[in-house]
């Protein structure tokens, strides 16, 4: 797939050209595909996996489909159910439907970008290793019949280890925990590709639709899991180490996990959304012959959609208790959430009535997907009303509304996607015998086994149960939801089918096909390693390209680095907004680092999972020592100043500028950080403020004395960073400043462990001490990651990795030692108030 067809004459300027650049760009043969780093590669390697879980998470969901086809059914007991029903959930929403999009994205951003690779190739390969063996560990606890058993929500205490001893639930915590920071580290990746790595001229407003989707998503993502990764920590700390937070004997409280999970719920399934909207909004004005009509329009809807999707989380939690006024606000906000979701709908069948439609397959699945969705979103309406919901919580009416919302945003979407850049990826068009057959069978199937579950959920039937009484009226409506099942099953089976004989038998075709409008087709396909032999420059909106002429004309390098230089991989860096040329970004090349870092990281899993904790500690050391070993030859050695590269530009390569991709990977981590943070201190307030059995019985009394002096060290390795900085931009050597900065950090850190093991009440007798022991934790961690940041500039500074010139690593060790001091100030203070907080509390029982 690495070698495109182009049947260039020899010697043409275009075939010197790709001879050049292949064996730069190319995977190696062989065992070196383990060291792949290519997002073509990688994003190929991520959908395909996502599709073979949608396969397993699919299979689940017609075993639950035959144990509920009749009444009493005998097929399954109860335990393997609960497995089954939350393994299903599990895998779609976080095997397939979130793999997916970073699949796609990895894919498609740097082409409709006019990019040659993302910002961070190993990061990339990092996460996809991480999210394979995640999912490995998490569907083989199911072959193993230890598979999770409490909802694809893990609600306490029903998680908990009272009412789920096994390892069932740690195998979900830590499995998605692992998983959720691979797609964490794409996130970020993706916002600073998409802010950074664009053609030159091509401004935010003239970013093609998609390249908004997906940097609202990644936003949207970037402080979105981390509530779920801290509700996760904190719940596996509960189970293994006894800290109760969620335990309301011990002053915890089982609603702060709903509260935790929803703040990454809701968002999450317009996460799942946006990128799909994102992929129609570039499909429909190509299908519809004439270009989007409310670009402006969709751009403004899709960031208020990400805003007040931060804002509803409480109507998944209607039912438990919330005073009133509180109900209103998030039914009212619930409600509004539909506003921008139908400017998208009007501005996609505007464009469709005043275009030239032309009616083909994947047509036939943007119909599919206008159909389905807006019924979901419909009944999601009629959920936003609180007595309506009272009634429908916990019903098949909830499972209807989601398969229907989840359906038609992921499924119809992805595979009209599916149908119309499959000729980029393998250069062959469909053969379609069996497209339109398929696709009728996957909507009527669909359609037959979710509708009837909006009826069934009216008649009363609740989620979650293994098996119902023949007496209900929900006997024939169950039984034709399964038949609709399997309709929908053998619809899939042939989708796979008909896509294997395109692989197979479609006929070849060398550069868009559809005479679509977006850079992505601008090249020969397959494409090429390199993606671009030379990169455009954007005169006007990005989604209204020429790409077949466009094409020729960056094959022969007409483009920007239209050459081979030095054998590096060269992208070019623009500015943010204005999109003129500011940098040239060389990329890492392909290393077995990724692999290995991601096997010794599900090693600390495993660990974890199996309470070996000495070897936790252990490989998690190995997992950090390889990060920053994979850091030290990343960059330049020396200085180059000002480089052409074509089109009489010249800039410098990224290493000596300040707005390097690093920088802004660092700012975007802690933006992530920040928000599990800030989550810390929610759940912390939230304990305080509504927590039972609060004040504990001990009064603690924090040792002002250490918190002061760890908060002081905090602040002497944040100044001596500075001095770092300043004394390397001044050409001296900042090792004294490093030394001194690392000598502090030690000392926070100490005084920080020291804290924890003096907490009052002890962290497992009371929420109180968990809490304060987690803030404190926190701090500690902190500096021990600061501590390694100082371990890498020693080692480039020594490699000669930094200079007068290039200064990106010591101005990285400062912001983080920055942070870490705010972020330590405020967890030390809390820490020293919590106790007199407590005490102005009333007894609560
Ligand atoms: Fe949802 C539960 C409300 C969209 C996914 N949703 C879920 C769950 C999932 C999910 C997975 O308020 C269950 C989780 C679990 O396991 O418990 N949802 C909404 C609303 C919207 C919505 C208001 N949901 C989605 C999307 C999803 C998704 C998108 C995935 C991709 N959802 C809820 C509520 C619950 C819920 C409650 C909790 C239920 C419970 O009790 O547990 C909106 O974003 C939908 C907007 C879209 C439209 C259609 C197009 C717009 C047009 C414009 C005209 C329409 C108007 C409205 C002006 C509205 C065509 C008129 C209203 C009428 C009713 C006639
Ligand atoms: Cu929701």
């Amino acid at each position: 797939m690495n070698t495109p067809i182009e049947a260039a004459p020899q010697g043409s300027p275009a075939l010197r050209l790709h001879r050049q650049l292949v064996p730069i760009w190319a995977t190696g043969p062989g065992l070196h595909r383990l060291a792949a780093v290519n997002h073509s590669v990688i994003g190929v390697r991520f959908m395909a996996t996502a599709f073979v879980f949608f396969a397993i998470g699919g299979v689940l969901g017609m075993l639950t489909r035959v144990q509920l086809a009749t009444p009493d059914a005998a097929f399954m007991d109860s335990e393997t159910y609960n497995q089954i029903f939350t393994m299903h959930g599990s895998i779609l929403l976080f095997l397939f439907a979130i793999p997916m999009l970073e699949g796609i994205a990895v894919y498609l951003t740097p082409k409709m970008l006019g990019a040659r690779d993302f910002a961070f190739p190993r990061l990339t390969a990092y996460g996809y290793w991480c999210y394979l063996f995640g999912g490995m560990i998490l569907t083989g606890s199911l072959i193993a019949g230890v598979a999770p058993n409490s909802g694809w929500f893990m609600y306490t205490p029903l998680s908990s280890n009272v009412y789920t001893p096994g390892i069932n639930a740690d195998v979900w915590l830590l499995g998605v925990t692992f998983v959720e920071i691979s797609a964490l580290t794409l996130s970020v990746e993706i916002v600073v590709s998409i802010l950074k790595m664009r053609a030159p001229g091509m401004s935010l407003d003239r970013m093609p639709i998609f390249g908004w989707y997906m940097l609202v998503t990644a936003l949207m993502m970037v402080v979105a899991f981390p509530p779920l990764i801290l509700a996760s920590i904190l719940l596996e700390a509960e189970r293994a180490f006894g800290l109760p937070f969620f335990d309301p004997r011990r002053g915890g409280d089982p609603l702060l996990w709903q509260h935790l999970f929803w703040l990454f719920g809701h968002p999450d399934v317009y996460i799942i959304l946006l990128p799909m909207a994102g992929l129609l909004s570039t499909m429909i004005p190509v299908l519809a012959n004439r270009t989007l009509i409310g670009y402006r329009a969709i751009v403004v809807a899709i960031i208020a959609l990400a805003f007040v999707s931060f804002g509803i989380w409480v109507h998944h939690m209607f039912t438990v208790g919330i005073p009133h006024l509180a109900l209103a606000f998030f039914s009212a906000g619930t409600a509004i959430v539909a506003v921008p979701t139908a400017v998208q709908i009007f501005a996609w069948l505007a464009t469709l009535a005043h275009g030239r439609p032309r009616w083909n397959v994947p047509m036939l699945y943007v119909f599919g997907f206008l159909f389905t969705f807006v019924i979901g979103g419909l009944t999601g309406v009629m959920l936003s009303i609180v007595p309506f919901d009272w009634q429908a919580h916990d019903t098949y009416f909830v499972v209807a509304h989601f398969h229907y919302v989840v359906g038609g945003a992921l499924a119809f979407p992805l595979l009209a996607g599916l149908y119309y850049w499959l000729p980029l990826l393998t250069g062959r068009t469909a053969v379609h015998q069996l497209s339109v057959p398929a696709f009728w069978l996957v909507f009527i199937g669909f359609n037959l086994t979710f509708f009837l579950m909006h009826l069934t959920g009216l008649l009363g039937m609740p989620r979650r149960i293994y098996t119902y009484p023949g007496h209900e009226g929900w006997i024939w409506l169950n039984l034709l939801s399964s038949v609709g099942g399997f309709i929908m099953t053998i619809g899939f089976g042939l989708v796979v089918i008909d896509l294997l004989a395109q692989l197979r038998y479609g006929r070849r075709v060398r550069r868009d096909p559809w005479r679509a409008t977006t850079l992505e087709w601008a090249m020969p396909i397959p494409p090429a390693p390199y993606a671009f032999a030379s990169i455009p420059h954007v005169k006007a909106r990005a989604d209204c390209v020429a790409s077949g002429e466009l094409a020729l004309s960056l094959a022969r390098g007409e483009g920007y680095l239209g050459f081979a230089r030095n054998g590096w991989q060269e992208t070019l860096g623009v500015h943010m907004t204005s999109g003129a040329p500011e940098q040239l970004i060389v990329l890492s090349r392909p290393s077995y680092l990724p692999l290995c870092t991601a096997l010794a990281t599900a090693a600390t899993v495993l660990a974890m999972l199996f309470q070996f904790y000495l070897l936790t500690l252990a490989v998690g050391l190995l997992v950090a020592g390889l990060l920053v070993f994979a850091g030290q030859n990343a960059g330049l050695a020396r200085d180059y100043g000002p480089l052409p590269v074509g089109h009489g530009v010249s800039v410098p390569p990224h290493t000596e500028v300040a707005d390097a991709p690093p920088w802004l990977a660092l700012i975007f981590t802690l933006v992530a950080d920040g928000t599990l943070f800030t989550s810390l201190l929610f759940g912390t307030l939230y304990l305080w403020i509504s927590a039972p059995n609060w004040p504990p019985a001990a009064a603690p009394e924090p040792n002002l004395l250490l918190v002061l002096a760890s908060f002081a060290a905090l602040a002497i390795a944040a100044a001596a960073a500075r001095g770092s900085l300043r004394s390397g931009a001044a050409g001296r050597a900042p090792q004294g400043w490093i030394a001194l900065a690392a000598i502090a950090l030690v000392a926070a850190l100490a005084a920080a462990v020291a804290l924890i093991g003096g907490v009052i009440p002890p962290p497992r007798a009371h929420a109180l001490g968990a809490t304060a022991s987690a803030l404190l934790g926190y701090v500690a961690l902190h500096a021990g990651i600061g501590l390694l940041f100082l371990l890498s500039n020693l080692m480039r500074l020594a490699a000669g990795f930094i200079s007068r010139q290039r200064l990106l690593d010591l101005r990285l060790t400062r912001l983080w030692l920055d942070y870490t001091a705010l972020t330590g100030a405020v967890a030390l203070a809390l820490v020293l108030v919590l106790p007199t907080l407590a005490a102005i509390l009333e007894t609560r029982p």
